[in-house]
């Protein structure tokens, strides 16, 4: 796949663009599998429902409560490392990048089962400066609806850097206030990933439904050619790591 003006145009103007079929059915459904074995099992790191703050989480396995978060999945299963570097995204990847191109291990990494009840994601930013930035990717494994909570963006926000600092770095907020009214809902099919800049705002509503809406969050992005050859919190999905001088 090859973006077309216009999708690059709306990457860079909005700040996100949704990549549809991205991951086929049967590695949707590997996926799932896999995530619910090793949430049955409690395989760490974990975050699991805060026993005092029902649908939201709380890091670590905390006995009897539900596993909502398997953390640093990269390194859990091969089938993971697959899935991000599904050839249909790492093409759209390298548009947006160049062909050199990293995930990252140190942010996001996760996946979650989002079940019945879990609360809302409130709004944030993934990266703590603009200098040093990422592509988010959400991967969805289930439909992402209005009721099951899907994400919602807030189109062209990457671009308020002003703003970041009102958010302390790698910022969370409750709620946009009035900016709240421009959010918009991103609905997606399973296969589906979206990928955005990881300054955009953006958060997830809760799960109104009776079933989970599993999603996996990634981060990539460019080798970095100024950065030390050995990267040990980054896995090449495509290309070469480049070391360039001046
Ligand atoms: O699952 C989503 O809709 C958003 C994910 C996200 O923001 C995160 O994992 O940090």
């Amino acid at each position: 796949m090859t973006l077309t003006a216009e999708e690059f145009f709306l990457f860079d103007h909005n700040g996100y663009l949704l990549v549809s079929h991205a991951l086929t059915p049967a590695l949707c459904q590997r996926l799932i599998s896999t995530i619910l074995q090793q949430a049955e099992q409690r395989i760490p790191p974990l975050v699991c429902e805060d026993p005092d703050r029902p649908g939201y989480g709380k890091p670590g396995d905390l006995p009897g409560a539900r596993v909502i978060r398997l953390s640093k999945v990269l390194a859990r299963d091969p089938l993971f490392l697959e899935a991000a570097s599904a050839p249909p995204l790492v093409a759209v990847l390298q548009d947006l990048l160049g062909p050199h191109v990293d995930v990252v291990l140190n942010r996001h990494n996760h996946v979650t089962l989002r079940p019945p009840g879990a609360a809302q994601l409130e709004w944030h930013r993934d990266v703590a400066n603009w200098s040093r930035p990422i592509i988010s990717a959400v991967f969805y494994l289930e439909d992402a609806s209005l009721e099951n909570g899907c994400t919602w963006v807030l189109p062209g926000s990457q671009h308020m850097l002003a703003y970041h600092a009102k958010l302390e770095g790698h910022g969370r907020m409750d709620s946009l206030a009035r900016l709240g009214q421009q959010a918009l809902p991103v609905l997606a099919k399973a296969g589906d990933v979206l990928l955005f800049n990881g300054l955009l705002l953006h958060g997830a509503g809760a799960n109104h439904t009776q079933a989970t809406r599993m999603s996996m969050t990634l981060g990539y992005h460019a080798v970095d050619e100024l950065g030390a050859t050995e990267e040990p919190h980054k896995s090449l999905v495509a290309g070469e790591r480049v070391l360039r001088h001046n």
